[in-house]
Order: C-alpha cells, then structure tokens, then sequence
C-alpha cells in the first residue's frame, strides 16, 4: 500500500487514513490507496467495517487540481479511475463509515458519498466548489447529492459552489451523525452499530429525486440565478443540467450524462482561466526574497489617520477582523462625518442579512474617534488616509516619526503617490510601506502593499499575512506612478474615450466591454469613479504634457459643463433617481462638436475593435510594468485586474487572457494599432520578444523585483 494511504485496524474496525498533506488531495496514488485498503479489508475476516478518515487537518479536500491541467494538455492520461473506484467503495458489502473534520471538497465529499454513512465534527465543511474552477463534479456529485439531499439543496451547492456546516450537512441528509468529542472513536463507535447491515448505497436512495412537475421550478430558478450571478459562465448552467440528469435519468445514465458535461468544462478556456485564479491567488503570497519563516511584527491594534471615504473604510476592515482602531481627523465635524459613514454602512449591512446588530455593535466599539495622536505610540501600525497631497502626507509622516513607536509599521494610502518620497519625511523608511486599498474599502478584495526602496523584508511579510487576516489579496507592486493596477488603467480609459471619438457611441463601448465580462464598462466606470479626480489631475499637469501625444478630449469637456458622473447626476449618461443610466442628446453634441474640433470623420466600429482596443490597452502596459519589474510575475497583475477592476475572473486576467488569445496574435494587433493611432501603441518589448519566441507572459519571471528601477514614481 502508497504510504499516501495508511490502514490499520481497531478490533473489528478497518480504519483507513490519507495521508496527503496538506489537505489530503486526491493525487495519482490516493484513491487506488483507498480501494487498496477497502478490498484489503473486505477480505480480512477479522474486519466487519471500515472507517475512512483523513490525516492532519483535513478530511479529502478534493481532486488534486494540478492535475486538471496535465489531463487537458495530454500529459496525463484521464484515466476511467476514479469513477470506478468510488464505486468499488460503494460495492463493498462491510459498511464504510466516512469520518470528516476540516473540509470533504469536490472529490472529497464524492468519495464521502459512495461512503455507506458519514460522520462528521461540528466546525467540518462539505461542498462541491468545482464551478468555482469552471468545472462540474466529475465524480458523481451531481448524482449522488441529491440523491441524499434533495434536489433543490443538491442543485444549489453544485451550481453556487459554495459550502455548509456540518450542522446543516446533518440536516439535509448528507452526514448521518456530528460527533462530539474525537472523531476517530466517535466513527468507530457509529460503524459498530452497523456491523452486520447492509450497506446503504446512496445510489439506491431515489426517495428525494421528486418529481419533474416539482423540480422544474427548481431548475429554472436555479438557471436565472447562476446566470445573474455568474454572467457568461458555462459551470454553473452544466452543473444544473447534470443535477437535472439525476432526476431523469436512471443513476449510471446520470453518471455518463454527467461525464460529458464535466469533461466539456474541463476543456473549455474558461476552467484553465479559472484554475489559474485558484493558483494564482496563492502564488502572490510568495515573495521570492522575502524567506517564509521570516519574524512577522504582531499586529494587535492600529490607527488610520483620515476619517474621509477611505479612512472610514479602512478602519472598517480592520474593525471587521476584530482589530481595534485609532481612527483620526483633523476636525470634530469632519470626523462626526466618518463616524456616521461608518455607521450606515454597517446599518444597511445588517438591514441586507450580512451582518448582525450584535455584530455591528461589536465592531463600533472596535472604532475610537479622535482628533488627537493620543494613544498613538502604542500602536502596531497606522495607515494614513489623508487627501492625496505630497505635502500633507510629508507632514503627517513626520508627525508619525515623532509619535510612533519603534517597530511600528507606517503605512500610506496612497494611490499614485511616491512612496519613497513619503517615507523620506521619516528617520526610518524601512518601517514604511504603502497600502492601496481600493474603494469602497471595506468591499473591494484587493489590497496593492507597495514596496518601497527601503522596506524591510519584516514590513512586506506582516502586511502579505494581514492582507489574509482582512479578507484582501494582497499583491505586492514596485513603486512607479498610479502603481500597477491604476498605471493600466490609465491606457484602458484613454482608449475608451478614443474609441468614442472616433465613432462608437457610449453605449457601444460599454456594451462591448461589458459583454466581454468586465462588470461595468469603462465609460460607466468612470461615472462612477468621477470624472472630476483625473481631470483635475490633468489640469495640474498640463504643462508636462507631451503636446505631440494625442490626447483624450471628450472627458474635460463634460468637466467643463459639471457633469462629473453619477455624484452630480451626469457624466457619459444622465442618471434618472435610482441612478439608471440614461442615453444623454446633450453628450452627443458634445462629441460631435469635438470630432469637428479635431477633424475625426466617425466612423463604425464593431465590437470586436473597441474590445481589442480597450484590452490589449491594458496588457501591452502590463507588459511594460512586468518587464520593469514593478509586478513579479504576470498573474500578479491578473490577480490585481480581478479583485480591484470588475475584470472577468473566467478570462484569467488580462495577462492570461492575452496568453489564451496568443501572444503573436496580440502582438500583431498592437503593431497594427500602433500602424493607425501612432506613439501610444508601440508595442512593450517584452511583449515583442516573447511573441517572437512563442512564449507566454506566464513564462517571464521578473529577474529582479525593481522597487526604484527606471521610470519608478517621480
Ligand atoms: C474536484 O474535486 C473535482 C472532482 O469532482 C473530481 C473530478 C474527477 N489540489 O488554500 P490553502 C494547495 S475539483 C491541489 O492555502 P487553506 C494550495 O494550492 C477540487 N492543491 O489552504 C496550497 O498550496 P501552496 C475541488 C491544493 O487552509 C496548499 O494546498 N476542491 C488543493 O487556506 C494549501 O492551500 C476545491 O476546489 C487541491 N484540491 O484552505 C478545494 N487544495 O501552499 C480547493 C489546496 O503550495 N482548496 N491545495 O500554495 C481550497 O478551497 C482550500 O485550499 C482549502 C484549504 C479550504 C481546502
């Protein structure tokens, strides 16, 4: 037997334990270890019924998803294995008790399944998550779930993906007993009583597949849902259709229906995209030059200087985590403002169902309003949140010089700002570091840590493991202007614009982007955002502007009349008073009068142009930014698109999605832009070279992580 799987026996109890750490995934050698120890026990005289537990912490945290991408590009083979081994499990004729803590995910709660019973810990979890991978269970979930379930719950976990306790798992028929107290013996104990039944095989149990006059409503409320929630995604439509095949089909028909389906998902770009997520969110963590058993400084209590939109929300996040905050503003209206912001977001939270009013209460208390540093010294970190001004955050880092204790960790909010510079108001820079929430804080998942060119490697570790501890993901960025994610954001809005006066109408370009997947379009974005933040910023750099650059018109002309967006009513649309969207006569006059202006003769431009447009915009400044060294590695950027900028989780990330699409492709593309639009689409070099060598982006790894290189934040 692969010491993957380990058997021993306990009187007449076989127990069998995986042992695949960390979460005991089903890698090649853990399920035959499984159907090895269940025959082995099968045929021992001496065993009258078998337990199958995981080691460490976790029961089977399902198929080991690296192998997914072995099987799609033909160097594994996909072998018929674990169907039929599920099913040898189940055809044994001594009961198989499954005993779960931690987590039976995908394939580890399929094997649960074709277990006779299932026991489980109160804190254990079990879901199938494949759609979050853009797969379905390919294992029979979708057969054997609401076969113990229901079909409605069974529908619902297959298709959102998401997981329940073992307390509801009790409830709706997929555990049989939560056991108090040690797993182990309290699964012994269960098996015993069965010792002598026969088995119960959940392929047999049809009681609960209902029928199609009542499950119809079922489906097809299911199929809206996972249409609203994920737009464009073909797992969660396939995982219906296999759950409805459970209810039509007799089980082994079911099975095949479900093969097909799985394997039609697996295929598809959108699961490759989807797993390069999964990975990817893991892989920021790792900072090549930041050692893993690196000393991280305790982060117990914090301030946030600022009590402004993103102060508020930042001294919720931490709120949130249970790690009371300092929270300081200049004046005592300014900071009855914050608190009040504060205050209704957290009522309109609990008013949703998200949070409850104890809760809420509890994280209030966490919050201490102040218009002094008192108390400033004793803190572990403090972020500031003032108004984007070099020399106000100068100052205020000053202040922080004086008042923090040593081993403090300083952090700024900035979004485009040189923290360099800002940490040179400080004697100790190496305890600087920038922290870019996105807004609205307290929502957005990510968090852009900023590595200056003297923080230490203690700083990054702490901020990278809080990040986790505040629901963000972090990702790591050298310090060149507007950082990675608004650097890229820059040429992606700019072509927007171009595109509009070059003929497409507003509606066009949001439609096209929107149908790509991103969550808003670019036009609507930016109504949201505020016209008004980068037209100031433009006003104030005018006179450092490249005059032989094109630039964008259309954007400070609908400043110049107020619109600004949704804030005051009007910006690319109007918004009626639920803040709808609405075609605006008076903005179509504005971009006649500047194509006149500029001598534009529109003219149409299809869908597929505004999406190449607005997209390869992004990645040929991603290219840019990876071959600076101001990201590490290309998913490090796609992990940024997608947690900070509504980009479509099933394309990857833009650097991804370019590598989907092939790199000479784009490249050709961006040359031929570059061709008709002039400067601003020569191509980035890496993106030449590596398309000359038929490479991928996911083949360059920064050779140095440049915190100041060439073009760092002036
Ligand atoms: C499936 O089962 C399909 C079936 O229907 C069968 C079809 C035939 N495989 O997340 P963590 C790695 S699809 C390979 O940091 P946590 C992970 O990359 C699968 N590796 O820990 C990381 O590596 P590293 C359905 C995996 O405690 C390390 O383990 N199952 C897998 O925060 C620790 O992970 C899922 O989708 C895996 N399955 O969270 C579950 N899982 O240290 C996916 C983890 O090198 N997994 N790794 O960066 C999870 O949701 C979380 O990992 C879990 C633990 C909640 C289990």
């Amino acid at each position: 037997m692969s010491e993957l799987v380990l058997t021993s026996k306990d009187g007449e109890i076989g127990i069998i334990t995986v042992n695949n750490p960390p979460v005991n995934a089903l890698s090649p050698g853990v399920p035959e270890g499984i159907a090895a120890g269940v025959e082995e026990f099968g045929k021992d005289p001496s065993v009258k019924a078998i337990v199958l537990i995981g080691g460490g912490r976790t029961f089977i945290a399902g198929a080991d998803i690296k192998e997914f991408g072995k099987m799609t590009s033909g160097e594994r083979k996909r072998g018929p294995g674990f169907l039929e081994i599920l099913d040898r499990i189940e055809m044994s004729s001594k009961p198989v008790v499954a005993a779960i803590h931690g987590t039976a995910f995908g394939g580890g709660l399929e094997t649960a399944m074709a277990c006779h019973y299932r026991v489980a810990v109160p804190a254990a979890q079990v879901g199938q998550p494949e759609v979050k991978l853009g797969i379905i269970p390919g294992a029979a979930g979708t057969q054997r779930l609401p076969r113990l379930a229901g079909v409605a719950i069974g529908v619902k976990m297959c298709a959102d993906g998401d997981p329940i306790g073992a307390a509801e798992a009790l409830k709706d028929g997929i555990i049989d007993q939560v056991v108090q107290g040690d797993l182990l013996q309290g699964a012994i104990a269960f098996a015993k009583g069965k010792i002598g039944t026969a088995p119960r095989r959940t392929r047999d149990l049809n009681g609960k597949l209902g029928s199609e006059q009542a499950n119809a409503p079922i489906f097809a409320a299911a199929r809206d849902a996972a249409r609203k929630k994920a737009r464009n995604v073909l797992a969660p439509q396939a995982a219906i259709d296999a759950v409805e095949a459970a209810t039509k089909l007799p089980y082994e028909e079911g099975v095949k229906r479900e093969q097909e389906l799985f394997l039609n998902c697996l295929f598809d770009n959108q699961s490759k995209a989807l797993i390069h997520v999964f990975f990817g969110e893991r892989e920021v963590a790792k900072i090549p030059d930041v050692p893993k058993d690196i000393q991280m400084i305790p982060v117990n209590k914090v301030g946030v200087i600022g009590a402004g939109t993103m102060g508020g929300g930042i001294a919720m996040v931490f709120a949130n985590a249970g790690i009371p905050v300092l929270l300081k503003e200049t004046e005592q209206a300014a900071l009855d403002r914050g608190i009040a912001t504060i205050q209704k977001n957290y009522a309109n939270s609990v008013k949703r169902g998200r949070f409850t009013q104890e809760f809420m209460d509890q994280r209030m208390k966490l919050i201490h309003p102040q218009l002094t540093y008192d108390g400033f010294a004793d803190l572990d970190m403090i972020v500031e949140a003032v108004f984007e001004g070099m020399e106000l955050k100068k100052k205020v880092f000053g202040d922080l010089d004086k008042i923090a204790k040593p081993g403090a960790i300083l952090a700024s909010n900035t979004s485009t700002l040189n923290v360099d510079e800002i940490a040179s108001a400080t004697t100790r820079p190496h305890m600087v570091i920038g922290t870019h929430f996105f807004s609205p804080a307290n929502v957005m998942r990510l968090l852009e840590l900023v590595r200056g060119k003297a923080s230490s490697k203690e700083v990054i570790a702490t901020c990278m493991a809080l990040s986790k501890k505040l629901g963000k993901v972090g990702v790591l960025v050298g310090n060149c202007r507007g950082f990675v994610g608004n650097r890229m954001f820059g040429p992606y809005r700019r072509e927007a614009q171009f595109l509009v006066e070059e003929g497409a109408t507003v509606e066009a370009v949001d439609k096209a982007l929107y149908d790509y997947g991103m969550a808003m379009g670019p036009l609507a974005t930016g109504d949201l955002a505020g016209l008004d933040v980068g037209w100031r910023i433009r006003k104030e750099f005018k006179d450092a502007e490249d005059k032989s650059v094109r630039q964008p018109l259309l954007e400070d002309r609908l400043c110049e009349m107020g619109r600004f967006g949704q804030k005051t009513g009007a910006g690319w649309y109007k918004y009626d008073e639920n803040r709808r969207p609405l075609h605006d006569p008076e903005v179509d006059k504005v971009i006649e009068q500047v194509r006149k202006e500029a001598g534009i003769q529109p003219r149409h431009i299809g869908a597929e142009e505004i999406v190449d447009r607005v997209i390869y915009a992004l990645v040929n400044e991603g290219a840019r930014i990876l071959e600076q060294g101001f990201a590490l590695r290309s998913v490090d950027i796609d992990i940024i698109y997608l947690n900070g900028y509504g980009y479509p989780a099933y394309r990857g990330g833009p650097m991804w999605y370019a590598d989907t699409v092939g790199l000479d492709k784009v490249y050709a593309r961006v040359s031929e832009f570059h061709k008709q639009h002039g400067a601003l689409w020569e191509p980035a070099p890496l993106l030449a070279r590596l398309a000359k060598e038929g490479k991928k982006f996911s083949d360059f790894t920064s050779s140095a992580f440049s915190a100041t290189a060439k073009g760092s934040n002036a």
